[in-house]
């Protein structure tokens, strides 16, 4: 049974959602991935594991995270950056795992983002009542390279605006296996996740995984 806020509206895999222009959610599309992803992830976590960070504020972020691959994004009192140490362990993050590459690869191409070649995985985890308020994502180098973001889990209420902070948000509810892709206008977006409700869900219990990934460098 599932205790999913959304569990009676579930979306049909394979459906394309346009959420602007230039960007897309694509129903369902990691959910044939998942069985070898699952336990790459596992290993990952194993070499570097979920961590709160610190904003430059000095708040401690509701939302642990990790990364793998050559880049990982962080972020302290000296401000947000990518860099290719786990600065709790001193060693370069975990390989991006081969499926990883190729769920981004494939899934940037189906929104017509070909050849995207992503060097960073931020991974974040949320638990009932984590958020991440509205913000742009601008410590990439180059803004013409899409993002792909993948949703496993319970789900989430994106939010979504335009690309100054205030103007207001539309809502999306995004689904575990749920791939979403954003370029060209859409880039610089502002955007955010509501606060998780209590779910449950059979490959992550009450979690939401997120994993976003970047062309940093
Ligand atoms: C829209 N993560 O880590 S992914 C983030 O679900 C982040 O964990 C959220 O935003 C999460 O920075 C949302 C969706 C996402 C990612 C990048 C975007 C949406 C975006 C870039 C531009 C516009
Ligand atoms: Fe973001």
């Amino acid at each position: 049974m599932t205790g999913d806020l959304f569990a009676d509206e579930l979306p049909l895999a394979g459906e394309r959602m346009s959420l602007g222009p230039q960007s897309v959610v694509l129903r369902g599309f990691a959910l044939t991935f998942i069985d070898e992803l699952w336990p790459r992830l596992q290993q990952v976590l194993t070499q570097a594991p979920f961590r709160h960070m610190v904003t430059p504020g000095g708040q401690t972020m509701s939302v642990p995270l990790t990364n793998c691959g050559p880049l990982g994004w962080t972020s302290s009192r000296a401000g947000y950056r990518y860099r290719s140490d786990d600065p709790d362990s001193g060693l370069p993050w975990p390989a991006m795992p081969a499926v990883f590459m190729r769920l981004a690869t494939e899934a940037a191409a189906a929104a017509g983002f070909a050849g995207f070649a992503p060097d960073a995985c931020l991974i974040n985890r949320y638990r009932p009542g984590s958020r991440l308020t509205l913000h742009q994502d601008r410590n990439e180098r180059d803004f013409s390279q899409p993002i792909v973001s993948v949703s496993l889990g319970v789900s989430a209420v994106f939010l979504w605006g335009g690309l100054q902070r205030a103007g207001g948000t539309q809502r999306m509810a995004l689904f575990h296996g749920d791939v979403a892709v954003w370029g060209g206008v859409d880039r610089m977006r502002y955007h955010g996740i509501a606060p998780i409700r209590e779910g449950s869900h059979a490959l992550t219990g009450s979690e939401r995984i997120n994993f976003t990934f970047r062309k940093a460098g």
